[in-house]
């Protein structure tokens, strides 16, 4: 018997993710302000309503949103200070997190992941410390917080800073203190393939009331509340509009998450009896189910069960892979042997996830997947 393709209901193509949305009324809500006010950017009231409501529901101490979550990484790096020099980082995750640190001048050193969790390993952060090393950039990667205490403490106790790209993170929860109040600082991505997006749109929280200043002033070409520009800056403001996609989005973001989640314990329950495949182990009090990631045997099973599902028009991403440390931009010095992170890039595949992925879908992938292994 012939297999059915595992496409949509109207036998659309499925893709890794599909952006939420609001109901349009809820968005011309806001718009109509926007209209009414003629204030269409420059810190307008719906960005600051949005750090207002963000800085609530994260939770953190302070919240400032921009343009993307790429230049939020630039601006933390920025805003934390000091010296140019060695950063260490993760290889395990999407080119932005790399790229931001060397557009910003600091050189990268990658350090290996942990075979469960995809993220930084803490005891080779504190081993990899050295004269060099100015500060830590790790990444939640697919929203997993795991580790995330002991990097900020061992950069603290070693006084260096700690930021977080927690591109991935919007709407976890750690047990203990807030993750979004966590080291020096933390960014987010609000791009629409996030469980929360604004079109393009970005934040940064920090729990320094000097860094929030200066982020604020470097986001806006480093001016100062005097009118000075006391150091450059770059325009990373966040529009109306995006704020008030933001605003609506935050309405429903809990449903979102909720459906999301439903559809992850789904992929679980029906591929956790395969002996071929694992899963990332996450840390978090509440997960926010970004992504749908699972570790396959080998690259070729990988890249085997990519294309079978291809063929029935399902795409799934390979995130993340290559490694950032091979990125060909860097130079050869900057390239590490991370061989943990190396064969999870290389055995890692994201299957399509968002809240409204028929259930149905899910199993015929799912089918798919199990026919390519056969187990
Ligand atoms: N740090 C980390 C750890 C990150 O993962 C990211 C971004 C950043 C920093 C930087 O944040 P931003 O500067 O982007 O705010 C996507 C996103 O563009 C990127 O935001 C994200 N991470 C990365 C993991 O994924 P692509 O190139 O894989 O996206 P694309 O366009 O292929 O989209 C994936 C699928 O989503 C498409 O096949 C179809 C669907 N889609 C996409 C868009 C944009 C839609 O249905 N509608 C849409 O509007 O990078």
């Amino acid at each position: 018997m012939a297999r059915r393709p595992a496409t949509g209901p109207d036998n659309k193509p499925i893709f890794v993710t599909r952006p939420s949305l609001p109901p349009l009324s809820e968005y011309s809500r806001l718009l109509r302000t926007i209209w009414a006010s003629r204030i269409l950017t420059n810190n307008g009231p719906l960005v600051r309503r949005l750090e207002d409501e963000l800085a609530l529901y994260l939770p953190a101490q302070s919240v400032s949103v921009e343009t993307n979550g790429t230049v939020a990484i630039q601006l933390a790096l920025r805003a934390v200070g000091g010296r140019r020099g060695t950063v260490i980082t993760t290889p395990f995750t999407f080119a932005a997190t790399t790229t931001a640190l060397v557009w910003e001048g600091f050189t990268p050193k990658f350090v290996d992941v942990d075979i469960d969790t995809f993220n930084l390993a803490p005891e080779l952060v504190s081993e990899h410390m050295d004269r060099d090393t100015v500060g830590v950039l790790s990444v939640h990667v697919f929203g997993n917080a795991a580790g995330a205490q002991d990097v900020a403490a061992l950069a603290k106790e070693d006084s260096r800073w700690a930021i977080f790209d927690a591109a991935h993170a919007f709407g976890v929860r750690t047990n203990g203190r807030n993750l979004f109040d966590l080291g020096d600082a933390s960014t987010l991505s609000f791009h629409a393939t996030k469980n929360f997006h604004t079109f393009e749109g970005g934040a940064i929280t920090t729990p320094s009331a000097r860094i929030a200043r200066r982020v604020r002033s470097l986001r806006n070409f480093g001016f100062s509340d005097s009118g000075d520009v006391p150091s450059p800056g770059i325009n990373g403001k966040m529009s109306e509009a995006q704020a008030a996609m933001g605003l609506a989005n935050l309405k429903h973001v809990d449903r979102w998450i909720r459906a999301r989640g439903q559809r992850y314990k789904l992929y679980r329950d029906l591929l956790e009896s395969s002996p071929s495949i694992r899963f990332q182990v996450v840390e978090a009090q509440r997960y926010n189910y970004c992504y749908m990631p699972i570790l396959l045997p080998t690259r070729r099973a990988r890249d085997r069960v990519c294309r079978a599902l291809e063929a029935v028009r399902v795409y799934p991403r390979r995130y993340f892979f290559p490694l950032t440390s091979d990125l060909s931009f860097l130079r050869r010095g900057a390239r590490a042997r991370c061989p943990v992170a190396s064969e999870v890039a290389g055995r890692v595949l994201a299957l399509p996830l968002y809240p409204d992925l028929p259930t149905s879908q899910v199993r015929r992938i799912v089918a798919c997947v199990r026919a390519v292994l056969g187990n």
